[in-house]
């Protein structure tokens, strides 16, 4: 048995033990996540908008991938119409690619703002931002900036992205890149695939699962002659938002379903857990980093290890989160007390994660594959 401590509060900005334990016998564990010094490494402040009359309000939640001898990330810009005085906007796409703006009152009595990322009118539900993909590369990992001789956006297309597209997983697998993100619509959330070797051109594969699903992360290899992915399907009535995996022959078509990772009452991922990046294969198993959120809407980001041979088994978990939001820019922002990851570069026994932070910057922070393990096999 274990007595957790707290963790300690952070006093400086560059390295903190996100997780702590004093162990019966008086040792201590730990999984030592060192966030960059230079967190947020990306605000709005350093990305133009996509139209002139618009404002970038986030930019989060990155795919994260080498190609080219650089690291590049695949941001989320979420922007809107500048606000006028005592109205909220917002646009949409039309079927044929041409956007509108939605504008209310403040007055309206039909308005709902009370969560920050959507708008409720008379029953419907929108997004109060719109997102596109923005394409970033750097040599330090660190330091990014718009490539010169790519197409940087990639926007919503059809009428199943008509609300935009968000948090894109960016997996290599058979010599091309495959992106899995969010297809959002009035007909509802679902996970869309797109496919590139050379970052110009894309192959759009359409929706790969249906509404209500996200935090689709691909297996980088077949397992017993399948591709495999983690998925997070939600709906009313029995169930919750769980962690899915599901098997394909091409990685178009998907069965198989399992449900492999539920919520736990009262802990830290009580009410949503969701797949982030592509897991990462260690001698252990498959290592994936997840997020788990609370009824208050807090994201962490914990661990799970699943069989080699058989992902949907489930060998150990974490029991505390390996990182939380503790900073300033990861407690305030857009939707504050935000960590989410969906996209990490590993090289070695280093995993360096991209997160964003109260929906709002994106940050880094390294951890140790090793680390990582020995706390999941320890029981941590
Ligand atoms: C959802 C997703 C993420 C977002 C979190 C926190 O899980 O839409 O994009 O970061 O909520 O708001």
């Amino acid at each position: 048995m274990s007595l957790i401590c707290r963790r300690p509060i952070p006093k400086g900005r560059l390295q903190i033990r996100t997780s702590f334990y004093l162990t019966a016998n008086q040792s201590v564990s730990q999984v030592m996540v060192e966030r960059f010094p230079q967190n947020p490494i990306l605000t709005k402040a350093d990305i133009r908008p996509s139209h002139p009359d618009w404002v970038v309000e986030c930019v989060l939640n990155p795919g994260v991938f080498r190609f080219d001898g650089k690291i590049w990330l695949l941001l989320r810009i979420a922007e809107r119409p500048v606000q006028r005085a005592g109205m909220v906007s917002f646009p949409v796409m039309n079927g044929d690619g041409k956007f509108h703006i939605m504008e209310f009152s403040l007055k309206d009595s039909l308005l709902d703002l009370s969560d920050s990322r959507m708008v409720g009118y008379n029953g419907a539900t929108y997004l109060s931002t719109m997102s596109h993909l923005r394409l970033v590369c750097s040599e330090d990992g660190v330091h990014f900036r718009e490539p010169e001789d790519l197409p940087a956006q990639i926007f919503g297309q059809g009428a199943l992205e008509t609300l935009g597209i968000e948090d894109c997983r960016v997996s290599f697998i058979d010599g091309a890149y495959h992106l899995t993100y969010t297809q959002v619509s009035e007909n509802g959330v679902g996970v869309g695939l797109m496919r590139t070797q050379d970052w110009r051109n894309f192959s759009r594969d359409g929706m790969i699962l249906p509404p209500h699903n996200k935090d689709c992360a691909l297996f980088e290899e077949k397992i017993g002659g399948r591709y495999y992915c983690l998925h997070r399907p939600s709906g009313l009535g029995p169930g919750g938002n769980f962690i899915w995996m599901a098997a394909s022959p091409d990685l178009q078509h998907w069965g198989r379903h399992q449900c492999i990772l539920n919520t736990r009452e009262k802990w830290w991922d009580s009410v949503r857990v969701g797949a982030g990046a592509s897991p990462i294969k260690t001698s252990e198993g498959w290592l994936e980093i997840y997020h788990g959120a609370d009824h208050r809407h807090r994201y962490c980001l914990g661990a799970v290890l699943l069989d080699l041979h058989d992902p949907s088994k489930v060998l150990a978990r974490s029991k505390d989160p390996l990182l939380e939001p503790v900073y300033d820019y990861e407690q305030s922002g857009f939707f504050g007390n935000v960590v989410f990851t969906n996209g990490h570069i590993v090289d070695g026994d280093a995993i360096t994660i991209y997160y964003g932070a109260s929906d709002e910057v994106i940050c880094g922070a390294t951890l140790s594959v090793e680390g990582v393990l020995a706390a999941l096999l320890r029981g941590d």
